[in-house]
């Protein structure tokens, strides 16, 4: 398969902004600073098409990307870089607004085929567990990322990929795909699951 363009659409602060529900859709969900605006670089083989930062908390928006590629199924794609969640240090009414828009995306959109939920290797959370779960309810395809591949050993990989299958108790239907940024290790493996979970 091969990237055919990748461009930024719109950063949407509300759903009534949201552009048409028309493009099958792909979103990137995960905690702040998990990697996921990393993460759509890397996928579209660019450096800075989605903000990256050291400060979790840079994405406060929905932002949109339009992608097309060779593959006769994923011809013509919208991506959406979500702001993250369970970010203590913004304020309450920002998490009082981000919360509910990132649920009504979620919940409403027509269009969604499948939904990349992202978990750092290592560090995931409750809120993590509790999240996959609700995912999972919403009935579109989900490929779960262990981010930030790079920082572990060899001996951690292997266990890191169980202890998220186990703590979120998911069958081997679903999908975990280690990834890094950094070394773009597991890019043709996830361009491969988005291709198979894709609900059309
Ligand atoms: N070592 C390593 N660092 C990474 C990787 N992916 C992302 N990072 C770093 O993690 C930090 C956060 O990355 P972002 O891509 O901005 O994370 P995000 O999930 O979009 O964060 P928010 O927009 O705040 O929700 C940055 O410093 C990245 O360079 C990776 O695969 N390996
Ligand atoms: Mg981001």
């Amino acid at each position: 398969m091969k990237l055919l363009s990748a461009e930024f659409i719109k950063s949407s602060v509300s759903p009534e902004q949201f552009p048409p529900d028309r493009l099958p859709e792909i979103a990137f969900v995960g905690r702040s600073n998990v990697g996921k605006s990393s993460l759509i670089n890397s996928l579209l083989h660019r450096k800075k098409l989605a903000k990256v930062s050291k400060t979790p908390g840079k994405t406060r928006a929905v932002n949109f990307f339009t992608v097309r590629t060779s593959d006769p199924k994923l011809s013509l794609l919208s991506l959406v870089d979500l702001p993250g969640y369970g970010y203590a240090k913004v304020s309450k009414t920002m998490r009082a607004q981000w919360g509910p828009m990132i649920e009504q995306y979620l919940e409403q959109r027509q269009s969604l085929g499948a939904v990349i939920l992202l978990i750092e290797a290592r560090v995931w959370m409750p809120q993590d567990v509790m999240t996959v779960q609700w995912v999972q309810s919403l009935g579109c395809g989900m490929i779960i990322v262990l981010t930030k591949a790079d920082k572990l050993r060899q001996s951690e990989r292997a266990p890191s990929l169980a202890a998220v299958r186990t703590a979120c108790g998911l069958g081997p239907e679903v999908p975990i795909v280690l990834y890094s940024a950094e070394t773009h290790e597991g890019r043709d493996a996830l361009w491969g699951e988005i291709r198979t979970q894709f609900k059309t």
